[in-house]
Parts: C-alpha cells; sequence; structure tokens
C-alpha cells in the first residue's frame, strides 16, 4: 500500500486531526496539510462546458477498412487495416452537468484521432443537421434552450419565439421532437459531421465530404414516457449504459462513411452544399464505407479524462480541412476560445489533449500549466541560427482556394427549399413515429403563448399541410383539457 503524502510530496501520519493550539484551541496557520487539503478543495470546480456539459466518454480505435486514399492524403486513412486510437465523449446539449441523460435535445458525438500528423477532432451530433446557419445566432439560440434570467426555469416562449422567429430551424426541431431526440443511450445512435467537410489528396485535388458514423449496434430510442420515467430514476442512464458495456467486454462500434461531392459541384447544386440546415440526399451523394470505430476502454479518471477532454472543430489533419460552411467557420474559433478559458491556455499539454503519436516542436512558450518541459533550452523564436524546430519543407500541406468577394453581412434568404427537408422528414415517418412526434411537439408547445403557437403552426404547415392540422387539432385538444 502507497503512503499518503502531501502535494509536495511529504508522508503524511495524520489525516485525521489538523494541528490545534492545545486540545480545544484555534487551528495553526503552519498545519500545510490542512490548508493544502481545503484550498484544492476550493478549487476542484471548472467552470462547467457552457453547452454539452453532461457527458460520458471511452477510448477506443478507428480502423481503415475502405481504401480512400486517392480522396484524402491524411496519413491515418493510407492504409486498409490501419488503426489509429481514439477518445471519444457522448454528450446532451441543454443541460447542466448534473442534468439526466434522457433529455430531450440533440446528442453531442465528438471523436478525438490521435494521428501521427496530430489530432483530428471529428466534433458532431447524432443529427446530420443543426437548427440555424449563421454562429452570429448561436448565443441567443442557446440562451432560449437553457434558463429564462429571471425565473430560471426552462422558458418554453423563448424556446418556441426564437424558433419561429428563425423558421430555418425547423428540419432540426422535427428530428428533436420526434422519438430521435430521446435516444436510447449513446450506444444506439449514429454520429455525424453535420457540416461539409473538405478532402484533400496527395496531388492537391480537394472534395466535399461529410462524414456518418452508423452504430452497429441499431438504432434504438426511447418514447417520450420512458425518456422521462428515467430521467427521474436514473438520470445518468446512458453514461452508466455505456461504461457497463465496455466493462463486461460489450465493446459498442460504428461503421464510418462518407459522402463525397465533386468541389464543382457546388456551385450548381440546387442549394449551398454548405447549408448545415440541410442533409445531402443518399441518391445524389451515397454513403462510401471508410473504416470501423471501437470504443473498448473506460476512462480511469472521468475528471483527468472526460471533463478535461477538450475537442475543436478546427483540430484537423492534412488531407481533412475546413469548408466554407458560416457555422463552422465560427466554430473553428470558438472551441479553442473556450478551451482556454475552461481549461487555460495549455489546454492541449493535458494528457487526453496532447496529440501523443506526433512530436509538438514549436515556439510557444509559458504561460499557466506549461508542464510538458516548456520547450528546454531550444530557441523560442523562430526562425533562428541555432537549430530547433523549423518550418516544414513539404509544400502545399494545405489546398488553395481563390476568394474574390464582396465583404458584407450578406443575408441567407428564407426560401420554400428551407421547408421542403422537415416536410420529407415527416412524410416518411411511419403512422406510430408521426403520432409521437405530434404529441411530443404539441406537449411542449402548448406552455408557449399563443402567437407563439400560431406562427410555428405557420411553418409546419408550410412544410406539410397535413402534418400542420393534426398538430393544430392535437393542441386544440390539450388545451381544451387544460
Ligand atoms: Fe458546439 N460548442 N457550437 N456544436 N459542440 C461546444 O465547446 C459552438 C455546434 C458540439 O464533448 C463548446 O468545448 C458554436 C454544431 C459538441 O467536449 C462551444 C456553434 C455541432 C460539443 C461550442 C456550435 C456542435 C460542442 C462548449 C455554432 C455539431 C461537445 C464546450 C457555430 C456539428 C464537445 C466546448 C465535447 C461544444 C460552440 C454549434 C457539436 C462553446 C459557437 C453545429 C459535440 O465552444
Amino acid at each position: 500500500m502507497s503512503v499518503l503524502t502531501t502535494s509536495n510530496g511529504n508522508p503524511v501520519d495524520d489525516n485525521q486531526n489538523s494541528i490545534t493550539a492545545g486540545q480545544y484551541g484555534p487551528i495553526l496557520l503552519q498545519d500545510f496539510h490542512l490548508i493544502d487539503k481545503l484550498s484544492h478543495f476550493d478549487r476542484e470546480r471548472i467552470p462547467e462546458r457552457v453547452v454539452h456539459a453532461k457527458g460520458a466518454g471511452a477510448h477506443g480505435y478507428f480502423e481503415v477498412t475502405h481504401d480512400i486514399s486517392k480522396f484524402s492524403k491524411a496519413k491515418f486513412l493510407n492504409r486498409v487495416g490501419k488503426r489509429t486510437p481514439l477518445f471519444t465523449r457522448f454528450s446532451t446539449v441543454g443541460g447542466e452537468k448534473g442534468s439526466a441523460d434522457t433529455a430531450r435535445d440533440p446528442r453531442g458525438f465528438a471523436v478525438k484521432f490521435y494521428t501521427e500528423e496530430g489530432k483530428w477532432d471529428m466534433v458532431g451530433n447524432n443529427t446530420p443537421i443543426f437548427f440555424i446557419r449563421d454562429p452570429i445566432k448561436f448565443p441567443d439560440f442557446i440562451h432560449t434552450q437553457k434558463r429564462n434570467p429571471q425565473t430560471n426555469c426552462g422558458d418554453p416562449d423563448a424556446f418556441w419565439d426564437f424558433i419561429s422567429l428563425v423558421p430555418e430551424t425547423l428540419h432540426q426541431v422535427t428530428i428533436l421532437f420526434s422519438n430521435r431526440g430521446t435516444p436510447d443511450g449513446f450506444r444506439h445512435m449514429h454520429g455525424f459531421s453535420s457540416h461539409t467537410l473538405k478532402l484533400v489528396n496527395e496531388a492537391g485535388e480537394s472534395f466535399f465530404a461529410k462524414w456518418h458514423f452508423l452504430t452497429d449496434q441499431g438504432v434504438k430510442n426511447l418514447k417520450a414516457h420512458e425518456a422521462g420515467r428515467l430521467a427521474s430514476e436514473d438520470p445518468d442512464y446512458a453514461t452508466r449504459d455505456l461504461f457497463n458495456a465496455i466493462a463486461k467486454g460489450d465493446f459498442p462500434s460504428w461503421s464510418v462513411h462518407i459522402q463525397l461531392m465533386p468541389i464543382k459541384d457546388a456551385a450548381t447544386y440546387r442549394w449551398n452544399p454548405f447549408d448545415v440546415t440541410k442533409v445531402w440526399p443518399h441518391k445524389d451523394y451515397p454513403l462510401q464505407p471508410v473504416g470501423k470505430m471501437v470504443l473498448n476502454r473506460n476512462p480511469d479518471n472521468y475528471f483527468a479524462e472526460v471533463e478535461q477532454a477538450a475537442f475543436s472543430p478546427s483540430h484537423l489533419v492534412p488531407g481533412i480541412e475546413a469548408s466554407t460552411d458560416r457555422m463552422l467557420q465560427g466554430r473553428l474559433f470558438s472551441y479553442p476560445d473556450t478551451h482556454r478559458h475552461r481549461l487555460g491556455t495549455n489546454y492541449q499539454q493535458i494528457p487526453i489533449n496532447a496529440p501523443y503519436n506526433a512530436r509538438v516542436v514549436n515556439q510557444q512558450r509559458d504561460g499557466p500549466m506549461a508542464i510538458n518541459g516548456n520547450g528546454g533550452a531550444a530557441p523560442n523564436y523562430e526562425p533562428n541560427s541555432f537549430g530547433g524546430a523549423h518550418q516544414s519543407s513539404v509544400k502545399s500541406t494545405y489546398s488553395t482556394f481563390e476568394i474574390n468577394a464582396l465583404g458584407a453581412r450578406h443575408v441567407i434568404q428564407l426560401s420554400d427549399e428551407d421547408f421542403v427537408q422537415p416536410g420529407n422528414l415527416y412524410r416518411l415517418l411511419s403512422a406510430e413515429e408521426k403520432d409521437d412526434l405530434i404529441s411530443n411537439m404539441a406537449g411542449h408547445l402548448k406552455n408557449a403563448k399563443k402567437f407563439i403557437q400560431e406562427r410555428q403552426l405557420g411553418h409546419i404547415k408550410r412544410a406539410d399541410k397535413e402534418w400542420g392540422a393534426r398538430l393544430e387539432a392535437k393542441l386544440k385538444a390539450l388545451q381544451s383539457k387544460a
């Protein structure tokens, strides 16, 4: 058994009694062990994630099953059978760190690949789309999904007010109020990059791509009443389910696919292929298999590995690049920014975030918690004449593209096209799924003011008349009961 020590390594021979002046006297300031213990405890909490605060994670690997090296030069993809270690974190979005796993919400699906060229973070959701398509709207949107500034309660008026004033949300709102809004744990849901990314091959040719992680466990969702029951009986339902499955050797896996769009299609496609409120129909761009993600090891320590995990869509590797999707562009900035606030400027040195399959050598120095040797004696500037890291002689690491455009706050006009995919999604549902969607939505929308309900009904009718009429009738029935 190891001996208990203070944080500076002194053996502790008494961990039960503080040093006091006499049996009944006050505590002496010289009791370093006590003060060290209390002051560390006082600082145990770091800020929780502003969104996606409640989550669970696991280690695993990605294995290439199909050669896509003609599309991407990323080294971790360059050989069938090649394995890359990874860490995945699943989460709910709106709730705080102690909130229930079964809340109606999208689920975060974030994967950190530790490749030999540094980390690639695929920071997606369990939905192929998102509510909004300009990052400038995100803080407002999130405020409406969280707590009212005065009552500190959830606010159905704010929730539906924003959604009905920003109708491009309808596609994601449809998914949210279908049973896909309450997945049965993290193992039974798909994951998506949602955004369009860019793949670049050795020859410098680019392709647009969306990533799909399809669950091998099969999709399973909860009905609203089951999700509600679990929220009170077992708020950590999904966290426990993931941990227990891995602990008993039942390793969950996902088959990884891409949809590929030739660059030249982007200019002429029916709508903007970077609009994250829309999917690319599979008949236009079929899924192509790439590999498998397997989760086979639980974290040893939740705080060290899951809470401190810092994902960013801007953590990319050569061969996988950002597209011009506005939302993605906003996220490229926002994630490292939140990490600097939540974990500190040296967040990449924390073991779970360190790109351990690559060697990090640069001229970044100092800052709180510089724990990796801080560059030692090497020069802290570049170019320099005294050795140390110098820029790579391998050119064209990143693709180039032309920009010749007017810098302005360009409006993305709402159009009929924005109502086609939500309507199609409704029409695709089975009779039972339609009933569930309508009852889930009415059950929430009924709590908003009448004029907000009507505005939202207008959008739903625009997507599908029958859906709108049925929702209206359901709302009336619920209101007459109340
Ligand atoms: Fe996030 N998001 N997000 N998001 N997001 C965060 O980063 C943000 C968006 C997603 O397990 C935050 O580290 C902006 C889309 C996941 O640690 C923050 C915008 C998608 C996670 C942030 C979006 C996501 C986050 C909070 C609009 C799916 C959890 C803590 C432009 C494609 C990652 C943090 C984890 C977390 C910002 C929209 C997925 C604040 C500004 C779209 C899975 O930086």
